[in-house]
């Protein structure tokens, strides 16, 4: 505990158990570091056995999207270890194809070690959870091992920057610049390296559009002229096309993936691919690529900038994108798109009107507050429009697309950013999978909105059902809740309606009052 108090953890979320309750005690009597029980295990600290289960979607989650987590977790015994006592299951084995590594502590001298261990190997290079059991006679031995030198996240962080190869740098700039519709595609690698600043002034330096893959969102402002916005299915239609049209496609921590790429269908044949990426593993994996760079994104763009910069080649002297012929037509065309999607008039035949609503959304937030998004219909075709302009203010389960992740993970923001605002956007279904969580929010007052589009059922599924069974619903539709009353039992703040013209106040009053909040709107489920 004193390494992870030392590295400047401050919180340990986690459900107990016998296996873990010396591990607890010890978060209790190590200052700087507290314990903050919650109602879900789908972090951190877990019991052996069905509290390790329950790990297993937060840390999926986790390892698909390239998140730094630490999972704490008991076990029997040592010697009772692997004779099937109560409870036990192999978790090593279980939670090692999510994880990127996991170790045994199997005497109280190496405690520190291996959690210095885990912290360095959650954190480097392309990051990811890791899994740290503890048996629970060792838990409770005594060791007189030191905790060492208090580790720095950023010094983890940067010790494990790779620097691209300088000779494929000056390729990828020669490439760039003789490209006449490049795109640069910004993945969630640029947010893990840090290094929107320099996507930026790279983008803006050789008048490059930055489109996101949907983990990339807010690696770049989608105000800025330069922006395309995510492509992909969740994405928009015009994005698609410039990708579509590029000759030439600077890929940043991107792994083209299926949802990217619309199944691969995006990039045209003949597309030249510029890739970089901290994971070696990544490149070429879903392309034939021109030139693939190992290395760090923030390394890479800022070399890439010095290169163009000696090679003169430059298109413009500095001024504002928005010079340049091609980005304001694109600018043009973008803006035509959104203010389509946002028009009342367009959508006369839609009762609900969701995008309406989300504008109404949109407009009580303040630039800078988070989004956590659930994974259900409303919140992908809808509430995803909303524009992201902060890093690392848009949250959703991209690689897993787990329900039951955005409010948890809307909570894990509040805790760490409390100054933010943050709320989560989901679905009744999606809400439903953690919403005992609430007790969690009200205890430790984590002041989260929580915007629950409940359409009493799963749309998302509904909608398939329709369209491709015939219209047989089978088990999709849920008994209707009063979750605004669901709310205020839990000593939240709730809210419900069907009304755009309501959402708004009722949403100020959640986020003004610094308190945990539901606001309820009901949807008509017969849209979906
Ligand atoms: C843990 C988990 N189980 C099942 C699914 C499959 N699934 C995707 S969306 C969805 C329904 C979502 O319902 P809701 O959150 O109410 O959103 P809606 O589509 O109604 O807007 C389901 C069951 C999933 N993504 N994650
Ligand atoms: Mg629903």
């Amino acid at each position: 505990m004193q390494v992870l108090a030392d590295a400047g953890v401050n919180y340990v979320f986690g459900i107990s158990g016998d296996s873990v309750l010396a591990l607890i005690d010890a978060i209790d009597r190590t200052p700087g570091i507290e314990y903050m029980p919650v109602r879900h295990e789908q972090v951190v600290l877990a019991h052996m056995g069905p509290g390790v289960c329950n790990l297993v979607i937060g840390l999926a989650s986790a390892y698909r999207d390239s998140y730094p987590v630490i999972a704490l977790t008991g076990a029997r015994e040592q010697s009772k270890i692997g004779r099937d006592t109560w409870q036990e299951i192999d978790q090593l084995a279980l939670l090692r194809p999510i994880t990127k590594w996991g170790a045994r502590i199997f005497s109280a001298d190496s405690a520190p070690r291996i959690m210095r261990s885990a912290i360095t190997r959650a954190l480097s290079g392309r990051p990811g959870p890791v899994h740290v059991e503890l048996p629970k006679d060792v838990a409770r031995a005594e060791s007189n091992v030191e905790a060492g030198e208090p580790l720095k996240f950023r010094e983890i962080q940067d010790a494990s920057r790779v620097a691209p190869n300088p000779m494929l740098v000056e390729r990828a700039c020669d490439l760039l610049l003789s490209a006449k519709r490049p795109v640069i595609l910004a993945g969630g690698g640029v947010l893990r390296s840090g290094a929107s600043e320099a996507l930026l002034q790279l983008a803006e330096l050789l008048v490059i559009p930055v489109a996101t893959s949907s983990n990339g969102r807010s690696s770049i402002s989608e105000n800025h002229p330069l922006s395309l916005g995510p492509i992909g299915r969740y994405g928009t239609p015009f994005a698609d096309k410039q990708v579509k049209q590029a000759d030439v496609i600077l890929g940043l921590g991107c792994r083209f993936s299926d949802l990217t790429t619309r199944d691969w269908s995006l990039i045209a044949p003949g597309t030249k691919i510029i890739h970089v990426d901290i994971d070696p593993g990544e490149l070429g994996r879903q392309y034939q690529e021109e030139i693939s760079i190992a290395g760090d994104v923030g390394l890479f763009l800022r070399a890439a900038m010095g290169e163009v910069k000696r090679m003169e080649g430059a298109r413009r002297a500095p001024s504002y994108p928005e010079a340049d012929p091609r980005v304001a037509s694109l600018v043009k065309e973008r803006e035509a798109e959104r203010s389509a999607f946002f028009d009342p008039s367009a959508h006369a035949s839609i009762p609900g009107k969701p995008q309406l609503l989300v504008k109404e959304i949109i407009e009580v937030l303040r630039p800078d507050a988070t989004i956590a998004l659930g994974s259900g219909l409303y919140a992908a075709r809808y509430a995803a429009k909303i524009r992201v302009t902060t890093p690392r203010s848009y949250l959703k389960s991209l690689g897993l697309g787990a329900m039951g992740w955005a409010f948890p993970a809307a909570m894990g923001a509040k805790v760490g950013e409390p100054s933010r605002q943050v709320v989560a956007l989901l679905g009744d279904g999606d809400f439903m999978m953690v919403m005992q969580d609430l007790e969690t929010a009200v205890r430790e007052n984590i002041a989260v909105a929580i915007v629950i589009f409940n359409d009493y059922g799963y749309g998302s599924i509904r909608e398939l059902q329709k369209t491709e069974y015939g219209g047989r619903v089978v088990g999709s539709d849920c008994t209707p809740l009063r979750f605004d009353e669901l709310a205020r039992q839990m000593g939240a703040l709730g809210f419900r309606t069907s009304k755009v013209e309501e959402v708004k106040p009722a949403l100020s009053k959640i986020l003004d009052s610094d308190k945990p909040g539901v606001l309820e709107i009901s949807i008509d489920p017969r849209l979906t």
